[in-house]
């Protein structure tokens, strides 16, 4: 696997230009009757290479899959992503990344899926996992932070995804606090943090991360067609998905680090330039109540604050938001 993997790597950085077989031969040291076979692996896992007699390979297309392979070779993390646990089907990769937590597997681990079966929200609520559509996965963490901390990874996980949907696929998403992305007023990504902790200290984060990405309105079923969207709906484009995983987890690396480091005060002025929920009359509903306000600020905790009609001001740390158009 690592040779064919450092070789694909190869020739997608080369941008356009040949490599030699010979090249290739001497940089891996392998034969070039080698490098040859694994050119024929790579070709029938559906990359295209172009050969021009005496100047080598051109890579000029590649499957529109995500596969372990492809993630690595995109890859520009100093850690994360080194574990990839990839599986055709999975009822959902929450559980399978929990499993794996708990048998000591590092930071940075991800378990992801072409498609879950009973993908799921907070509480339970279902998350529709299209085949091949989207990015349906579970990257474990173990920052060294109290566990009350925790549901503040979920908002460094947003502006880490945001920023790699923006240097991916070129639209901007907003951040409806706490979980959700939206395009257009519409729901493109969701983020599920779960935790596993003693009672002072985190043993792992499992970060869920569900992004809607190749789908067309049809692929959506009919009970979220009004409120998902994808990125190729808004972009009117196909977007490599494993360059977005490799992209996203690259941040989630910078962004948790910076987090554990100093806290949210630095992510905060970046949270705020995508955040859609600053300054926005909201319904809060809580475990407990439901009631009305404006949100008029996120706190260096990263705590909401919602003002009352009354004047008086609420500390909001966990709730469903709604915006009121
Ligand atoms: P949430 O509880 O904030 O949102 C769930 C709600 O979102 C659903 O009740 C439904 O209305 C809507 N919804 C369901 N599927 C979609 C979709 N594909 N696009 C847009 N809206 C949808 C958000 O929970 C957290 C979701 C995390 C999903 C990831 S995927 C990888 C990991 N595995 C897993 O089972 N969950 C996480």
């Amino acid at each position: 696997g690592t040779y064919k993997h450092e070789i694909l790597k190869k020739l997608q950085h080369a941008n356009g230009e040949a490599i030699s077989g010979q090249q290739l031969a001497d940089d891996f040291e392998l034969s070039r009757t080698a490098i040859w076979k694994y050119i024929k692996q790579l070709e029938e896992e559906g990359y295209v290479f172009e050969t021009i007699r005496k100047k080598g390979y051109i890579l000029k297309s590649q499957p529109n899959l995500i596969d372990a392979l492809k993630i690595k070779a995109a890859l520009e993390t100093e850690t994360f992503g080194e574990q990839i646990i990839f599986k055709e089907t999975l009822p959902s990769t929450q559980p399978e990344a929990h499993q794996l937590a708990q048998q000591g597997a590092p930071a940075g681990t991800i378990v992801i899926c072409e498609e879950q079966t009973s993908g799921r929200g907070r509480m339970q609520r279902e998350w529709k996992s299209q085949k091949g559509k989207g990015i349906w996965m579970s990257v474990i963490l173990r920052p060294n932070v109290p566990p009350y901390e925790a549901p503040q990874f979920t908002l460094v996980a947003a502006v880490a995804i945001a920023k790699a949907i923006e240097e991916v696929a070129d639209i901007r998403p907003e951040i409806k606090w706490p979980n959700d992305l939206l395009i257009d007023g519409l729901k493109i990504t969701g983020i599920l943090t779960e935790l596993q902790a003693d009672p002072d200290r985190v043993n792992a984060l499992i970060m869920g991360i569900g992004i809607n990405v190749n789908h067309e309105t049809d692929d959506f079923p009919e009970d979220i067609r009004d409120i998902a969207t994808s990125l190729k709906l808004q972009t009117g484009k196909e977007i490599d998905r494993a360059k977005l995983i490799a992209r996203i987890l690259l941040h989630l690396e910078n962004y948790s680090n910076m987090y554990v480091e100093s806290g949210f005060q630095p992510i905060k002025k970046e949270w705020e330039n995508y955040s859609c929920t600053i300054g926005q009359q909201i319904k809060v509903s809580t475990i407990n109540e439901v009631f009305y306000g404006k949100a008029v600020a996120i706190t260096n905790d990263g705590v909401l604050k919602v003002q009352l009609p009354d004047g008086e001001t609420r500390s909001v740390y966990s709730a469903d938001i709604e915006i009121s158009k």
